[in-house]
């Protein structure tokens, strides 16, 4: 069996600095996530009723964050699944390896923030539901 699992996944609550200017919120790599950051990517623009996601990562850890509006993100170790609503720019969701992860419920301009521990690499997805469950089980 995997030595990630869903109890690996956790929310992470990032500093806040308020301010009557408006808020800032930082991240640094391997002291408030656990893992340095190689790459950064969001999605915006989402349609009503998109879906996406529905793949896992071999070796990736990421921090997604709904920095602006809200959606929901699925996380599957191949045993249990959690339902996560992510809708503070303060708040974080750490995704280990190895996790299925399907995202939905996108509001009106939602965008959500992903800092990626490595460089994007196709042959670190795994795609198909069943290649998953069976490298899960191992
Ligand atoms: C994840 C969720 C939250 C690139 O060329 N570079 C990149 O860095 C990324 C992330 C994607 N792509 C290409 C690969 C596909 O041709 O962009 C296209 C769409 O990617 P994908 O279908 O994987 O997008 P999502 O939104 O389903 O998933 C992405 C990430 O891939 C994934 O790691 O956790 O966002």
């Amino acid at each position: 069996m995997s030595q990630f699992n869903l109890d690996t996944c956790h929310i992470i609550d990032l500093p806040k600095i308020t301010d009557s200017r408006g808020n800032l919120t930082f991240v640094e790599g391997g002291r408030h996530i656990p893992f340095d950051i190689k790459r950064t990517y969001y999605l915006y623009d989402v349609p009503g009723g998109a879906e996406r996601g529905g793949h896992a990562h071999k070796g990736l850890h990421q921090l997604i964050i709904a920095i602006s509006g809200a959606f929901d993100i699925v996380l599957d170790d191949g045993h249990r699944k959690q339902r996560y609503h992510l809708n503070r720019s303060y708040f974080g969701l750490y995704v280990c390896p190895m996790i299925w992860r399907e995202m939905d419920n996108f509001s009106s301009g939602a965008v959500c923030l992903v800092l990626a521990s490595n460089l994007y690499d196709e042959a670190d997805y795994y795609r198909d539901y069943a290649d998953f469950i069976a490298a899960a089980s191992k």
